[in-house]
């Protein structure tokens, strides 16, 4: 596939053509929302599939079925992805739906209904490593180049889903009030079962303290990385191949970061740079 094919624009965002097409950018404009939804919103690399392993555990009071036998890009789909007209009809409520799209390219079913939005934020210079390493094991996606190159479209927004800043900035709407919760990767990172406590409280859940530790478990980089159904090892290797990167990659954080946009990305583009060698080929 030439670079051309691989991405499709929308709305000025470049998305993979790999899982995006006309027919499923129509169908998530077109998708009703329910009240009970709970949407996360997550720029790419920022812990997606985190959530995809977290939200059905917190939704279903630490019942394992879901995360044990669905793979997470069918248990809880993406917006924009071919993959939710497929499932979308075999999902029981509450569902669990994923995004990496803006707040201005919602659904108008979106804003009529009172489905709840978890929003992910992780600092961008973790966010561009990831990145990087992920467009290197990923067939679907362009070649990164060097570091340096790809660091200067990330910050140029020239990737995919666009700018992380402009991502990051159409989510602190004023609209949302308090349907929406930011949480950061990093918190997540630092102590998984006070995340999960915060989100199951926003989502009016009232799990037990075994409850907490047992998703706890479940949704540690460890347990995950060792889930079939959510380490994506069932992908073929032309798509993503792990002899060159595991998706499940570190799971780590550099330090927490001002999750204010512009701090964000004068920290990205400083703290990228101390991570180059002089090569410019070691990096975290
Ligand atoms: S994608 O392709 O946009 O859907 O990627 P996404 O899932 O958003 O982000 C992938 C990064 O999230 C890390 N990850 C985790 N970190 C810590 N703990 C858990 N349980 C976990 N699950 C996923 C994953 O390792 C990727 O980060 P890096 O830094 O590359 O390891």
């Amino acid at each position: 596939m030439s670079s051309d094919e691989m991405y499709m624009l929308y709305h000025g965002l470049m998305l993979p053509t790999a899982a995006h097409s006309l027919e499923s950018l129509k169908f998530a404009q077109e998708f009703t929302f329910k009240d009970d939804d709970v949407l996360a919103v997550v720029y790419p690399k920022s812990g997606t599939a985190w959530m995809q392993e977290v939200l059905p555990l917190l939704l279903n009071g630490g019942d394992l079925t879901l995360i044990q036998t669905i793979p997470n890009w069918d248990r809880v789909p993406w917006l924009e992805e071919t993959r939710l007209e497929l499932v979308v009809d075999k999902m029981a409520s509450p569902r669990a739906i994923v995004s990496h799209f803006p707040y201005h390219l919602m659904p108008p079913s979106f804003h009529t209904s009172k489905a709840k939005v978890i929003y992910v934020m992780r600092n961008p210079k973790d966010v561009l490593v990831s990145s990087f390493y992920f467009h290197q094991m990923a067939g679907f996606l362009s070649d990164p180049g060097t570091f340096d190159e790809f660091m200067n479209k990330f910050l140029e927004g020239r990737v995919m889903l666009g700018k992380w800043t402009d991502h990051l900035k159409s989510w602190k709407h004023s609209e949302l009030g308090d349907r929406i919760m930011f949480i950061t990767y990093e918190e997540m990172v630092q102590d998984l079962p006070a995340a999960l406590r915060r989100m199951s409280d926003f989502l009016g859940r009232d799990l037990s303290e075994e409850t907490i530790q047992k998703i706890s478990h479940h949704c540690s980089f460890k347990t995950m990385k060792s889930n079939s159904m959510s380490n994506f090892s069932m992908v073929p290797k032309a798509y993503l191949d792990k002899d060159k990167s595991a998706f499940l990659r570190k799971g780590k954080h550099d330090k927490p970061v001002s999750p204010h946009p512009e701090n964000g990305l004068t920290a990205a583009a400083a703290a990228a740079a101390r991570h180059r060698s002089k090569d410019g080929h070691h990096y975290q």
